[in-house]
């Protein structure tokens, strides 16, 4: 609740607008809830899910960006997990991919570890960082119909993009991937490049 404001986006709901027209799109999700959220809402062959490695969602989404300059990549993670490595938003910026947006799923909290308050419940603001890195468009959204105005941007606009969604603090039921990375890997791969693509 930072200045005082009340957070009142549904994480699941948020995603599931993301998700709601998918089709080519890459998603990267960040570990613990991001991830929980996306395999419970539409689980895809094109959803690429962190089960460990916290903080490097944005850096996967860059390099899959990069790699990939005709297809769109979503990273929706957490709070905590991108400012872990906030130096990364300025490597974003300075390589500056059009087709990269990033979702934070700011709920202030330490969700996975037992909702302790993160640094943005003090009033870190990821998208000042963001502005300041130099991203293309940094937006902090706190209601529907933010979210509403901002979803164009988020899945077509130029990026690099940083949409920090304020959201409930909540526990939600966990859902894990279906398999382990090396498994996650090979069915990204399979599904961006084809039968062909070296595991
Ligand atoms: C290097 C590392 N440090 C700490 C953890 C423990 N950990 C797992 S999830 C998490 C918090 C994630 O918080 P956030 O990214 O804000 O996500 P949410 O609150 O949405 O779950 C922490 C500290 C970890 N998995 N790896």
């Amino acid at each position: 609740m930072a200045g005082g404001k009340t957070l009142e986006l549904d994480r699941r709901e948020v995603v599931a607008r993301l998700l709601a027209d998918a089709g080519e799109l890459l998603v990267v999700t960040g570990l613990g809830s991001a991830t929980w959220d996306c395999v419970t809402v539409m689980d895809r062959d094109l959803n690429f899910y962190l089960r460990g490695a916290m903080g490097s969602a944005s850096s996967m989404g860059l390099g899959l960006a990069l790699a990939q300059p005709q297809r769109r990549v979503l990273v929706i993670t957490g709070d905590a997990e991108i400012m872990m490595t906030a130096g990364a938003l300025a490597t974003i910026a300075a390589q500056g991919p059009k087709n990269l947006s990033i979702v934070v799923l700011d709920n202030e909290a330490y969700g996975e570890t037992g909702m302790q308050p993160s640094l943005t419940a003090s009033g870190a603001d990821l998208a000042a960082m963001a502005a300041a890195a130099g991203f293309q468009l940094a937006e902090t959204v706190w209601d529907e119909a933010a979210l509403a105005r901002a979803l164009p941007a988020i899945l077509t606009g130029d990026g690099p993009a940083l949409h920090a969604v304020k959201v409930k603090a909540g526990n939600y039921p966990h859902a894990m991937p279906p398999g382990d990375g090396a498994t996650l890997k090979d069915r990204f791969r399979l599904a961006l490049l084809g039968p062909d693509a070296a595991a």
